[in-house]
């Protein structure tokens, strides 16, 4: 057994995996990090909701970027608002999960996503030298977000992580899986964020801001190794798992998500279509593809709402049969 960032690996670690890790640049907050979710990990072992042994899902969120240089002034993104991995994260913590939101700094947040997009300067209003109100036509959506925000972060269901880089998403996802791994099949893994397929390599990276004057820029760009099958197989192998596959050309999307399930050994596989995601997806199991599409009747129906009450039944399931 060896064990780079103390993160316990085995020996049979994928060579490139392994590097990935070595050559990463360390985890500013690691302690704090570890700490937290530690304290977070603990609490809600123990706890339950419902009568039943609360379960815990790591939701990630957002795009990971890709530096191009150590002191990165320019940087590779992926398309990713937040949407989707905040909307969902209401939804478990309504079915009585804990939930770890790993997500993208300054993207979609839990119970903001109905206030407008500049919500200090629209929502509020100075009314004398030292007061300042809520417009009346924001009451509600503001009233709702700061309480139900308050009541997951005081009873201690809701914990935050954020990130930027790919090299931060995947130590945080590390560090998030071994230590959700002693909840057995009660974990959860949701996997929304975008993650890019290709990076700069730490160590071949330029150091300072690349210079231009001297015609095209060449770069190679090292795929990212796909971390999908350390999370089933070493770091969490009993939680039940999520992915998504997201494509822009419909003949693939399918194809291309069954082959995740069955090259991961996913539980699930959700496969969008970028023009469509907010509208319909399909999840792909063994058992067989279910669509699951956002009520058209109703103006402001989510289609996460469906979609997490699928999974919620199917990880009911899950656990009973692993238990
Ligand atoms: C998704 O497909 C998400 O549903 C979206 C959500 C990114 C479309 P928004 O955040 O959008 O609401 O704006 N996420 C996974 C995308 C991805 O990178 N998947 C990889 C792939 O397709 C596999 S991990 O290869």
């Amino acid at each position: 057994m060896d064990a780079p960032n103390g993160l316990g690996f085995v020996d049979e670690t994928p060579a490139d995996i392994k590097s990935f890790f070595d050559s990463a640049p360390p985890l500013k907050n690691d302690a704090e990090i570890r700490r937290k979710l530690k304290e977070f990990i603990e609490r809600n072992h123990s706890s339950s909701e419902n009568g039943r042994a609360r379960r815990v899902v790591c939701v990630t969120s957002g795009g990971t970027t890709v530096p191009l240089e150590k002191r990165c002034v320019r940087y590779i993104d992926n398309f990713a608002s937040g949407h989707r991995g905040a909307a969902s994260t209401e939804y478990f913590l309504k079915a009585g999960y804990a939930v770890v939101f790993l997500h993208r700094r300054r993207t979609y947040q839990p119970y903001c996503r109905s206030l407008p997009e500049d919500p200090l300067l629209e929502c509020f209003e100075v009314t004398s030298e030292s007061n300042i109100t809520v417009q009346p036509t924001h009451a509600k959506a503001v009233k709702e977000a700061i309480s139900e925000h308050h009541a997951a972060v005081t009873q201690g269901t809701l914990l935050k992580l954020s990130f930027t880089t790919v090299f931060e998403y995947l130590q945080m996802l590390q560090l998030i899986a071994l230590s959700m791994r002693s909840l057995g099949p009660r974990a959860m893994f949701y996997l929304a964020a975008a993650v890019s397929d290709f990076y700069v390599p730490w160590e071949s990276m330029a150091a300072h801001k690349i210079q231009s004057g001297s015609g095209p820029l060449d770069m190679r760009l090292a795929e990212v190794p796909k971390m999908l099958s350390m999370l089933r197989k070493v770091w969490a192998p009993m939680a039940f798992c999520i992915s998504f596959k997201l494509e822009t050309d419909t003949k693939l999307l399918l194809e291309k998500a069954d082959m995740a399930l069955r090259k991961y050994n996913m539980h699930m596989v959700i496969a969008n279509e970028l023009i469509t995601h907010k509208e319909e997806v399909v999840v792909v199991m063994k058992s067989g593809n279910i669509t699951v599409r956002r009520d058209k009747t109703q103006a402001t129906a989510d289609i996460e709402d469906p979609l997490i009450k699928l999974i919620v039944d199917r990880h009911s399931a899950y656990i009973s049969s692993e238990s």
